[in-house]
């Protein structure tokens, strides 16, 4: 039997990554280029020629072909999307699926919407492994994982809510009071997989505590962590200090955010993906 996992490049999969996992890729679209999300994209290069440019940016998700290519030829696939709230990937997700199993009558298809994003996916797509190899049926990995999406929340900082107002994913009017030099946001994905701010902090200490405090509050107790920063490997080394100073026996890894996350995260920004 040929199971694979599938996901879209905003959980931030690089080559040889374990679990073994396919993902569609995302687009940053501008005027002048279109980067495609996959593992060829220079990141550094994106951002830098992104400060430069003036004009127009946007993103796309990826089409129902690249979905499908993900699948290959794969007898049960289980994927994990970006929040449905925020872009059309789940949409053509869902409609590979019926593609794919109107195709192939016996073979399924499973796509989770996560109401999330970056590092939460990570821990989900973990979690897919986990029951996968404990050798459990199609519906009995489906409802693990749904139970499982339950029990894990996403809280993060940014140093700017610019590209989200942009593109309007997020209130321009709250974007603009957030906007201030030196400042950052303190936040959680919500129960309907929007960006939810709460705080506004200065300076990188308050930062990592409001972050701590944040999880506290959305029931962490010591579980599994992913940290996915943009090119902030100091904060997240820093934060990852400050959990295992509380809890010495937390999981905790830390990934570099691949495009996606980086173009809405921005410089400097940090995600936390962690189990309640
Ligand atoms: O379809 C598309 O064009 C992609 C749109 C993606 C928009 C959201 C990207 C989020 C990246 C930023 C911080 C966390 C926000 C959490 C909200 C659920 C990560």
């Amino acid at each position: 039997m040929n199971i694979r996992l599938v996901t879209d490049s905003s959980a931030n999969i690089y080559p040889n990554h374990t679990p073994s996992v396919f993902y569609a890729p995302m687009k940053i679209v501008t005027s002048v280029k279109e980067y495609v999300d996959n593992d060829e994209l220079n990141v550094v290069q994106m951002l830098s020629d992104l400060k430069a440019y003036k004009g127009k940016s946007s993103t796309a998700c990826p089409s129902v072909e690249d979905w499908l290519n993900t699948f290959g030829d794969a007898d049960i696939v289980y994927g994990a999307c970006i929040t449905s709230n925020l872009s059309g990937c789940y949409n053509a997700a869902m409609i590979a699926k019926a593609q794919y199993e109107e195709a192939h009558p016996d073979r399924k298809v499973f796509i989770l919407d996560t109401l999330s994003t970056g590092p939460e996916m990570q821990l989900l797509l973990e979690k897919y492994d986990e029951l996968i190899k404990k050798g459990l049926s199609f519906d009995e990995v489906v409802s693990g994982i749904q139970a499982y999406s339950k029990k894990t929340h996403l809280a993060f900082f940014l140093s700017s809510l610019d590209n989200f107002a942009k593109n309007g994913r997020v209130n321009p009017v709250i974007a603009k009071a957030i906007g201030v030099l030196g400042l950052r946001i303190v936040g959680k994905a919500s129960d309907m997989g929007t960006l939810e701010p709460m705080h506004k902090v200065r300076g990188e200490r308050k930062t990592l505590n409001q972050l701590f405090e944040t999880m506290r509050l959305l029931g962490y107790k010591g579980g599994k962590v992913c940290l996915a920063h943009s090119y902030n490997e100091e904060a997240a080394e820093n934060f990852k200090t400050m959990i295992l100073d509380s809890y010495p026996d937390a999981d905790i890894s830390i990934t570099l955010n691949r495009g996606l996350c980086c173009f809405y995260a921005e410089e400097g920004g940090l995600l936390c993906g962690f189990e309640e």
